[in-house]
């Protein structure tokens, strides 16, 4: 069976990342617009920097939690081909241990060029003293802001076409085109759930809502899970 999983802030938020919409959705006073738009870090260099340096290094203070391993369960079951897309920019999968995982939106252990494109492992602070070894171009975070193309469209749409169910986890399906996802799958007839902490305004999208902390509920229907 072919499973297409989309994960959103939700999922990692039992690590201790805080998601993006709850709080009034502002970072120490600044709208995530802000420091999430091309025109933002034009505007603000220093601020945008700062602001993925912080979470960048966050990164080595949080840890996957139980519905990370769970996915990596359901990776692992006979007869499951996973496709795995998230919109986070961390990299819990990845330390959860699934082998493949698709950033949608970029992530914050890379870093890229803003001449020649070149994407680089990155873990130290980014600034704006930084250059690339190909180039000498100026650095940005790897960070798909609004307004920009999100990666691997081509490969996220044929998976999505040809998937036997679409599972959304932790997110709240408001921003595109990932909030599309839930739609196309059920234009194709395949069955949909979503898991979120409550019910979302995007609920009506999904043949079944499980509600509750995805780190309860995933590994639970993951457990009970039979193909
Ligand atoms: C739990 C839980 C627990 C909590 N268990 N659940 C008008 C209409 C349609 C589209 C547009 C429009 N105007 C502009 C657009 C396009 C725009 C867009 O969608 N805007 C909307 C806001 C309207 N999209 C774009 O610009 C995208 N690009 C694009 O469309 O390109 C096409 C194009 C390009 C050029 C020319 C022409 C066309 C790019 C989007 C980039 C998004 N980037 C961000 C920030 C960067 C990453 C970062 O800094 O970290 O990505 S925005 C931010 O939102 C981040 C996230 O990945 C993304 C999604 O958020 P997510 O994951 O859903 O988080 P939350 O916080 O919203 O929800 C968390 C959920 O978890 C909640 O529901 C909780 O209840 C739940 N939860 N605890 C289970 N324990
Ligand atoms: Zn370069």
């Amino acid at each position: 069976m072919k499973i297409f999983v989309l994960t959103g802030a939700g999922i990692s938020a039992e690590s201790g990342i805080s998601t993006f919409r709850d709080a009034g959705g502002l970072w120490e006073g600044h709208a995530i617009e802000e420091v999430a738009t091309p025109e933002g870090f034009e505007a603000n260099p220093g601020l945008v920097y700062q602001f993925y340096n912080l979470r960048r290094d966050q990164l080595f203070e949080v840890e996957p939690n139980a519905a990370h391993r769970a996915l990596v369960e359901l990776e692992k079951r006979e007869g499951v081909e996973l496709t795995l897309v998230t919109q986070n920019v961390d990299d819990l999968h990845e330390r959860a241990g699934n082998r493949e995982v698709i950033h949608m939106h970029g992530e914050l252990r890379q870093a890229k060029c803003l001449v020649c494109g070149k994407s680089y492992r990155w873990s130290a602070d980014l600034g704006a003293g930084d250059r690339c070894e190909n180039c000498g171009g100026r650095m940005r975070p790897d960070i798909v802001w609004f307004g920009e193309m999100p990666y691997e469209m081509d490969l996220i749409e044929s998976r999505l076409g040809e998937a036997d169910l679409f599972i959304a986890v932790g997110t709240s399906g408001q921003v595109y085109p990932a909030a599309g996802y839930a739609d196309m799958a059920r234009r194709r007839g395949i069955p949909t759930i979503e898991f979120n902490l409550e019910p979302t305004d995007q609920s009506g999208r999904f043949s079944e809502s499980i509600c509750g902390k995805a780190g309860d509920t995933l590994p639970e229907w993951v457990r009970e899970f039979e193909g």
